[in-house]
């Protein structure tokens, strides 16, 4: 066998790894791709079709829509589980909707929670192309601290700034469930008699 022949075939292999390696790198992006796709769709989703959620919350404590005092932040949390969970922030208008654009079509379920409220959360939504209504509920508020609990540990939140009136030292809008600029009586009867745990997605 001639030192030609020889040198021919090193090449020849030398080739055909690249060429294995190519395959498999291109292997390896369609998988990426299609695994990030079918994340993206949910249950029933089309992969790169994209949905608007509209929903709607109700607010403890508040005057009639409209009013300034039904504009609050809001976290809405979209997931199926147990794939990742897709977080948005949104605020409300003064009738308490709200609508986020370009979130994934498919089966998921939904939490919203403002800062000082529990979360409600609507499970099974079927998204689809274009506009989805979706109702909330009440946000229960209370929740001084954001853990997702109303317990003792709000109450000493309200306790530590009652009386007092926004613009003062110790004035807490955490403590201001209705958002009328004043810690009182009315904020301490909004939170319920017993411990209250806001729903989860995935428990
Ligand atoms: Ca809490
Ligand atoms: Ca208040």
């Amino acid at each position: 066998m001639s030192l030609g022949f020889l040198r021919a075939q090193v090449l020849h292999l030398r080739k055909g790894g690249r060429a294995l390696g190519l395959i498999v790198a291109l292997l390896l992006v369609c998988l990426l791709l299609a695994s990030s796709s079918l994340a993206d769709a949910g249950v029933n989703g089309s992969p790169g079709k994209r949905a608007m959620l509209c929903g709607h919350v109700d607010l403890q404590g508040r005057p009639p829509v409209p009013s300034g005092r039904w504009t609050i932040k809001l976290t809405v949390i979209i997931r199926h589980c147990p794939q990742p969970a897709r977080e948005y922030q949104a605020e409300t208008n003064a009738w308490g909707d709200f609508c986020i654009p370009n979130v994934p079509v498919g089966t998921f379920d939904i939490s919203v929670k403002a800062f000082n409220t529990l979360s409600a959360c609507n499970m099974a939504v079927e998204l689809k192309t274009g506009k989805n209504q979706v109702n909330f509920g009440t946000l229960l508020a209370g929740d001084a601290n954001g853990d997702n609990v109303i317990d003792g540990k709000d109450i000493a939140i309200l306790l530590a700034a009652y009386g007092t009136r926004r613009g003062q030292r110790r004035y807490d809008p955490r403590a201001d469930f209705n958002d009328d600029g004043k810690v009182d009586i009315a904020d301490a009867n909004l939170l319920p008699a017993t411990e209250t745990r806001g729903c989860q997605l995935c428990p």
